[in-house]
């Protein structure tokens, strides 16, 4: 195992109730809010968090923009926009290795020590969920592999097929 690798380990369950640094949303293009983890998240941290995200203004597919985590654990929410999936021919692997990308690159910005990801397009969006959790796995270990920040990143499995493939791409991370 690589040293990258040694940094990610999977957890299960609510990411909203992470004492981390940072949760990653998975939100859609007006980040105003919606269903999935986004609503849960926006219920956790309360009203505020739309207040926020109505001054950014959106944010496109494939990029990532950073708020207050308001009444969560976490101090921060980094907010990223997936691929809505498409049948694979609309550069979905691309947008979404960028998600993960840009919503660590600011994590790295700020010096932030723990950041945790649910699986960005696996619900509503419908990405492949063992396409995506590779593409989750490969961008993350090699951002850790260039980067000291974020120490650590927690990839969050809420539901068991998310559960089953990030057990099986990092054994013995669990
Ligand atoms: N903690 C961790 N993971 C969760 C939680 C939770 N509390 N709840 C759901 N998941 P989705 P998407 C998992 O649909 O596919 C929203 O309406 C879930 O099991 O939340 O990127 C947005 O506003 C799945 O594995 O996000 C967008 O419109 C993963 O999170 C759209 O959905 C992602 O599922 C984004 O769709």
């Amino acid at each position: 195992m690589n040293a990258g690798a040694r940094r990610l380990r999977v957890v299960y369950g609510d990411i909203t109730r992470l004492e981390v640094d940072a949760i990653v949303n998975a939100a859609n293009s007006t980040l105003l809010g919606g269903g999935g983890v986004d609503g849960t998240i926006h219920r956790a941290a309360g009203p505020e968090l739309l207040a926020e995200c109505r001054t950014l203004g959106g944010c496109s597919p494939g990029q990532s923009k950073l708020t207050r985590g308001y009444r969560l654990p976490a101090r921060w929410v980094i907010h990223t926009v997936g691929p809505v999936w498409r049948g694979g021919g609309e550069r979905e692997d691309e947008v979404l290795a960028s998600s993960y990308r840009t919503a660590l690159a600011l994590a790295a910005d700020k010096r932030l020590a723990t950041v945790a990801f649910p699986a960005i397009s696996c619900g509503v969006y419908g990405f492949p969920i063992p396409r995506a959790c590779r593409i989750a796995v490969r961008e993350i270990e090699a951002f850790l592999a260039s980067s000291p920040h974020p120490a650590r990143v927690d990839l969050v499995a809420f539901d068991e097929a998310v559960r089953r493939e990030y057990a099986a791409l990092l054994p013995g991370s669990v």
